[in-house]
C-alpha cells in the first residue's frame, strides 16, 4: 500500500518578511499535494496537523482546502486528518462537513479508524487532535496496541521531550510496534527512527525552512520505504558571498554575479538571504542602504530574484574603531542570553497576538542578529583574559 504522509501545511501562512507584490500563490502548494497524491495513486493521504496557521482558518482558504479533499474523493482516496497546535479545532470554524473520504480527528482523545485497501488489506490508523494551543502531557499511553489489520499507523503531532507539544519519548511510540508513525511539529524534515518520520512543511514559510517535503510511503508486510518529494515551487536559501571587493561599486557587481550563478542551477523561485563576509570599508554606507531596504531593491531588479534579506557576517575596516575589552565570543554569548521573550511578554499574552502568532521566535532571533551586526560594525572587539 501507498499513502502521503504531510504536515504543518500552515496552508494559510504568508511568507515571513516579505513584502514585495507579485509574489507566486504559496497555496499552490495544496494543489500539487493533491496532483501528487493522484498521480502516485496512493490508497491515503495523512495530514498530521497544523493544516491551517490559525485555528480560525479564513472561509476562502477552507474553501480551498474542501475544493482539494473533494478531488481526492473523486479518486476515492481516503485522508486521516488531525489538527496541531497552531489550527486546534474549536466547534463552528469549518465551512461545510467534511466529505465522506475523509476521516478527521475532533477531540483530544486518540481514536482509531481501519481502512480497507482495494487490494485487500486492510490499515489500522491512530491519532488525536489539538483543541487548545497546547498539550502538556504525552498521548502515547493512549494509543492503541497494534491491531489487528494489516497494518498499523500512528499520526502524532508534537515534540520529542517538549513540555508544551504533547512531550513523547521514542521508547513510547516504539512500544506499539506499529508499521509507521506520521508525525507533525518540527517542519524540517526528519527521521527519528527507522519508521517515526517528520516529514516537515511542505513549502517553507520563513528563511530557517530551506528544507521541505512530502513524504511518499510504501509499505508491505516486510519492507518499508519512503521517499521524500519535493513539491515546493519556491524555496529559501541562504547564500555566503565572501566579498574580495574593496569598493561599493565592485561589491554590488559582486553579489550580482553570485545571485545569479544561484538562480542559473534552479528552477524553483528562489528567496534569497545574502550572507556578506568581508565587508570593507564601504561596511557602513553598506548597512545604511541595507537598513533603508534600498539594497535588497536594487539587487532584486538586476537579478530578477527575490533578494528578502542580506545580513553581514564579518567586516574587514582598516578604519580604527572603538575598542571594547570584550571578545567576539564573549558578545555572541551576551546577545543570546537576551531574553527578547520577555520584553514582548504584556504583548504575547494578548489574546489576538496568540490567536494569530503575530510575534514569531524567527523574528525575535533576526532582532538579535541585527543587534550583533550593529554592535561589531561600530566597534572593535578585543579578547580579553577573563
Ligand atoms: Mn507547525
Amino acid at each position: 500500500m501507498k499513502f502521503l504522509h504531510i504536515a504543518d501545511l500552515h496552508l494559510d501562512r504568508a511568507f515571513e518578511g516579505i513584502t514585495a507584490e507579485n509574489l507566486p500563490d504559496r497555496t499552490i502548494i495544496w494543489h500539487d499535494i493533491v496532483a501528487a497524491a493522484i498521480e502516485n495513486q496512493v490508497d491515503f493521504v495523512i495530514l498530521a496537523g497544523d493544516n491551517f496557521h490559525q485555528s480560525r482558518p479564513s472561509f476562502m482558504i477552507q474553501k480551498l482546502f474542501f475544493d482539494g479533499l473533494k478531488k481526492l474523493e473523486e479518486k476515492s482516496i481516503a485522508v486521516f486528518l488531525i489538527f496541531g497546535n497552531h489550527d486546534y479545532i474549536r466547534k463552528n470554524q469549518m465551512i461545510e462537513a467534511f466529505p465522506r473520504n475523509v476521516y478527521a480527528v475532533m477531540g483530544e482523545a486518540v481514536e482509531t479508524t481501519t481502512l480497507s485497501l482495494t487490494s485487500g488489506e486492510t490499515v489500522a490508523i491512530s491519532g488525536f487532535s489539538y483543541q487548545q494551543p497546547w498539550i502538556n502531557e504525552s498521548k502515547a499511553s493512549e494509543f492503541p496496541v497494534r491491531s489487528t489489520a494489516d497494518f498499523h499507523i500512528g499520526v502524532y503531532h508534537g515534540e520529542l521531550g517538549s513540555a508544551n507539544y504533547a512531550p513523547f519519548t521514542l521508547t513510547e511510540l516504539n512500544e506499539k510496534n506499529y508499521d509507521y508513525w506520521a508525525l507533525g511539529h518540527i517542519h524540517v524534515p526528519t527521521q527519528l527512527a527507522d519508521n517515526i518520520y517528520y516529514s516537515g512543511t511542505p513549502l517553507g514559510h520563513n528563511r530557517k525552512e530551506t528544507s521541505s517535503g512530502v513524504n511518499l510511503v510504501k509499505l508491505t508486510k516486510t519492507e518499508l520505504s519512503v521517499e521524500a518529494l519535493n513539491l515546493a515551487k519556491v524555496i529559501w536559501r541562504d547564500l555566503i558571498i565572501p566579498l574580495q571587493s574593496t569598493a561599493l561599486d565592485s561589491a554590488i557587481l559582486e553579489i550580482n554575479q553570485a545571485i545569479l550563478a544561484e538562480a542559473q542551477s534552479n528552477t524553483q523561485t528562489i528567496f534569497f538571504s545574502i550572507l556578506l563576509e568581508e565587508v570593507g570599508d564601504y561596511a557602513e554606507e553598506l548597512v545604511r542602504r541595507l537598513q533603508s531596504g534600498e539594497l535588497q531593491e536594487l539587487l532584486s531588479a538586476y537579478t530578477k530574484q527575490l533578494v528578502v534579506k542580506i545580513k553581514i557576517l564579518s567586516f574587514k575596516l582598516e578604519q580604527s574603531r572603538t575598542e571594547l575589552p570584550l571578545s567576539l565570543e564573549r558578545l555572541e554569548h551576551l546577545i543570546a542570553q537576551l531574553d527578547l521573550n520577555q520584553l514582548v511578554l504584556p504583548l504575547s499574552n494578548n489574546k489576538i497576538i496568540q490567536d494569530n502568532h503575530l510575534i514569531e521566535d524567527t523574528m525575535l532571533s533576526e532582532i538579535k542578529e541585527e543587534i550583533g551586526q550593529q554592535l561589531r560594525l561600530d566597534f572593535d572587539f578585543k579578547e580579553v583574559d577573563e
